[in-house]
């Protein structure tokens, strides 16, 4: 590369850009707006940090290359991987075990391997790219084995891990016949982060009890003197990016708009989602549905929007789920609705950013009702778009959001009268407390930005601590 090695690193599964190919076969990239790429982009320049991931079209190797002033470094995936590693293992096995499995995991041993092989790659590319001393990120649950893997190649190397969905109890990560393989695979890392301080306690008592290491509190003590540290950094957002987007004109004009094409109702309701099992989509349309169905609100006066972003259309499981619920709304709307009065507007598609700004800004009731979810961005989003301080968040109790956003209507998604009770609380709920709630939400997600995290997140990492008694004798672990 020619601007040497770098003294920053981030691994993540997916480069921060996209390729777009114009008619006339020019090749341009373009960044994927995401909060990862906002917070770690000063960081990058600075330091003269690397992106390493893949670039998103398998059976292809691309050299590194330079986007818009960051260093992106491909790493390659073939079509059998992105099968067996990405979709199989990540997406069929990780992602339903960490979320409570909502749906239930596969375990196949082709897909363990797969994901093996590729975390040895990532792993590799780092210990390549990255200069003596360097600090490396690594982000995520398809590259649990990379802190390990790259100790191995580069002990001089300060490792960060940072999980962005939920860390399951063990009563659930036991299940995982690999589950001694990822717990050693995080413990390469210096620092091992979490949403939440309840995952990195799972965590923590996992090591003690399968692996054997001594722990006190959220320190770890590896037998070679070395100690890691599980800790809580809940991600946020670029709030004033939100803010400013909301405030614009573009964006007012187009709130009014959809306000008026949707019949100016009393109420928009509003969700937005990739189009997931985890985010709880079945059970706050049929809470709505209800409400309309026993009278509760006129069809006249509501309309709830809901926004799924196409996901992963690949995994059987969320072929399914799309089919479900477009099977769902259309018996709704057709039980409920009347001629130009259709209480549900679903929308299976992606939208530019003053888009989702708009809509936000549209919305009376923002939903957020995920049976499990790490963080949950939108929700942030929502009330960084509120300057107004008006509009009610709804928010599951089951999102890493709701242990901050304590002014929100709560609810348990699983509890369907308890959901329409909470929409008809926050439909109903006066201006003035309203604001009150929105107010306190948005002071909290102001000085929690996606600014703060990575700080925090750095600042510990590159904390010097020193190596504790080697003498210090393991407890015993069972595999
Ligand atoms: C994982 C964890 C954790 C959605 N539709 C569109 C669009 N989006 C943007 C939202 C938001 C992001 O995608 C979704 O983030 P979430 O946090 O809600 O959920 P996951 O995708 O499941 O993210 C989650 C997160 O990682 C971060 O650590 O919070 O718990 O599951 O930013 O705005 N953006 C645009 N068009 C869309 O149609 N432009």
């Amino acid at each position: 590369m020619a601007a040497g090695l770098a003294e920053f690193v981030v691994i993540a599964n997916r480069l921060p850009v996209d390729r777009y190919i114009a008619h006339d076969g020019a090749v341009t990239w373009r960044t994927s707006p995401g909060g990862l790429v906002t917070a770690l982009e000063p960081v990058m320049r600075r330091k003269g940090g690397a992106w390493i991931g893949w670039h998103g079209a398998p059976d292809e190797k691309l050299k590194p290359f330079e986007h818009d002033g960051l260093r992106l470094v491909p790493v390659p995936l073939s079509a059998q991987e992105v099968e067996e590693y990405y979709e199989g293992f990540s997406n069929g096995t990780l992602w339903p075990l960490y979320h409570d499995v909502i749906a239930p995991p596969e375990f196949h041993r082709e897909w363990w391997d797969s994901y093996v092989d590729v975390n040895h790659r990532f792993a590799a590319c780092a210990a390549r790219v990255a200069k003596r001393g360097a600090t490396v990120w690594v982000q995520d649950y398809q590259l649990q084995l990379v802190p390990s893997l790259l100790r191995g190649l580069r002990p001089d190397l300060r490792i960060g891990f940072f999980l962005h969905i939920p860390f399951p109890p063990r009563e659930l990560f036991t299940q995982l016949p690999w589950r001694r393989q990822i717990l050693e695979g995080l413990l390469g890392a210096d620092l091992v982060g979490f949403q939440l301080p309840g995952a990195a306690q799972n965590f923590v008592r996992l090591v003690r009890e399968r692996v054997g290491h001594k722990t006190h509190r959220d320190l770890i003590y590896l037998p070679e003197g070395r100690t890691v540290v599980a800790r809580a950094f809940p991600i946020s957002i670029d709030v004033n990016a939100f803010e400013q987007l909301a405030r614009s004109e573009n964006v007012t004009a187009r709130c009014k708009e959809i306000r008026e094409s949707l019949g100016n109702p009393k109420h928009v309701l509003l969700s937005i989602d990739r189009l997931d099992y985890t985010k709880g989509l079945r059970q706050r349309l049929r809470a709505f549905g209800e409400l309309i169905r026993d009278g509760s609100i006129d069809v006249d006066d509501a309309v709830f929007v809901q926004v799924a972003t196409p996901s992963r259309e690949r995994v059987d499981q969320y072929r399914i789920l799309r089919d479900d619920i477009d099977r769902l709304v259309g018996r709704l709307n057709g039980d409920v609705g009347r001629i130009g009065q259709q209480p549900i507007t679903y929308l299976h598609a992606s939208y530019p950013r003053e888009e989702m700004a708009a809509l936000y800004r549209a919305a009376d009731v923002m939903v957020v009702t995920p049976l499990r979810d790490g963080m949950n961005l939108v929700a942030k989003e929502y009330v960084a778009c509120r300057y107004d301080d008006a509009g009610a968040l709804v928010l599951s109790e089951f999102a890493g959001a709701a242990a901050e956003l304590r002014q929100a209507y709560r609810v348990n998604p699983y509890d369907i009268n308890g959901m329409k009770a909470a929409l008809m609380e926050a439909m109903g709920a006066e201006p003035r407390e309203q604001a009150r709630r929105m107010k306190t939400m948005r002071k909290t997600v102001i000085e929690n930005d996606i600014d703060h995290w990575a700080t925090a997140f750095l600042d510990e990492l590159n904390f010097e601590r020193p190596s504790h008694d080697k003498k210090m004798r393991p407890a015993r672990g069972r595999s």
